[in-house]
């Protein structure tokens, strides 16, 4: 048998939280064509039926639900109706995910709890959630989607990088605890992927000008420019399929080379 058979996700089952547009969406659309079934959730029925038509555009039958992933009851029921209507989850993404853009001393405890409590504890409460039948089954793959904050800091995002630096943790210490179940857990660091989540941050000027925090994550990208949400696909695969069994705990930043780079140099 070719090596390459261990790329196939054929037979697998996948949930991918928050996946109804932007990185989810491409995740999960790559996963059914490398031939898993997919589940996804959103956080209310409209965002699940945007998710099901995008889907179904594509040729793919997705499996949709409303599901909030902070909440610990709702993802219990999620997977349990999951197990039941679909069968048990072979790769879980941990995707969800929110971002606040405030000053830290301007910021109330009550925003920094929300962004940890759907970037941090969400990915533990799912992750929990599918673990037992992926115990039982003897195989699983969890990935975690991480971020350049899981590395840096920058200005306004101190919740983020806290809950995403937590996050890459969190993926080390699943795979010390359940690595001996043949179950990987890896995260995906993205770099500055063009999506709803970061549109104001290359909204052009009034004068028609770039946007300033546009051309500086330009100029501290090597490949100088902002990435594609395709761009994730191949190693969400890699990371979801027998090929990586043997990877575990690993950050896999797909970062167009921000994290290697110490900046332009002045001219
Ligand atoms: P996004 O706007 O972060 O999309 C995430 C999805 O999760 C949205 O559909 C969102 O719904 C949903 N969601 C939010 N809270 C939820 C909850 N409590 N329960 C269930 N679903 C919930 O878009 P994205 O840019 O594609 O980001 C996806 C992930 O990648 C996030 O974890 C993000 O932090 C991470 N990331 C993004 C970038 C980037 O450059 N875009 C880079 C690195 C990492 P709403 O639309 O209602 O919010
Ligand atoms: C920001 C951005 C980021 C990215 C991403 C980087 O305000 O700096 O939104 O944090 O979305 O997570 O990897």
């Amino acid at each position: 048998m070719s090596f390459v058979n261990k790329f196939s996700l054929e037979g697998k089952i996948a949930l991918v939280t928050g996946a109804s547009y932007g990185i989810g969406f491409a995740i999960a659309s790559a996963y059914a064509e490398a031939g898993a079934t997919i589940c996804f959730n959103d956080i209310n029925q409209g965002l699940v039926n945007k998710g099901l038509a995008a889907y179904e555009e594509k040729g793919i039958k997705a499996h949709g639900y409303v599901c909030d992933v902070t909440d610990e009851e709702q993802v219990q029921a999620l997977v349990a109706k999951i197990e039941a209507e679909v069968g048990v989850i072979d790769i879980l993404v941990n995707n969800a995910g929110i971002i606040k853009r405030i000053p830290m001393i301007e910021m109330s405890a009550a925003d920094f709890r929300k962004v940890v409590d759907v970037d941090l504890n969400a990915p533990f409460i799912v992750s929990k959630a599918v673990l037992p039948s992926m115990i039982k089954k003897g195989h699983g793959k969890i990935i975690n989607i991480c971020s350049m904050m899981s590395e840096l800091g920058r200005e306004t995002v101190s919740a983020y990088a806290a809950a995403k630096g937590g996050l890459k943790m969190l993926t080390r210490n699943i795979c010390s605890e359940y690595g001996q179940y043949n179950i990987q857990c890896n995260g995906i660091g993205p770099g500055y992927i063009e999506t709803p989540q970061t549109a104001p941050l290359r909204e052009l000027q009034p004068d028609g000008s770039r946007h300033p925090f546009d051309q500086f994550i330009c100029a501290k990208t090597p490949a100088n420019r902002w990435l594609k949400t395709e761009e994730l696909q191949g190693p969400a695969v890699f990371l979801a399929s027998d090929a990586s069994d043997a990877v575990n705990g690993h950050i896999l930043y797909v970062d167009g080379g921000i994290l290697a780079y110490i900046g332009k140099q002045p001219s």
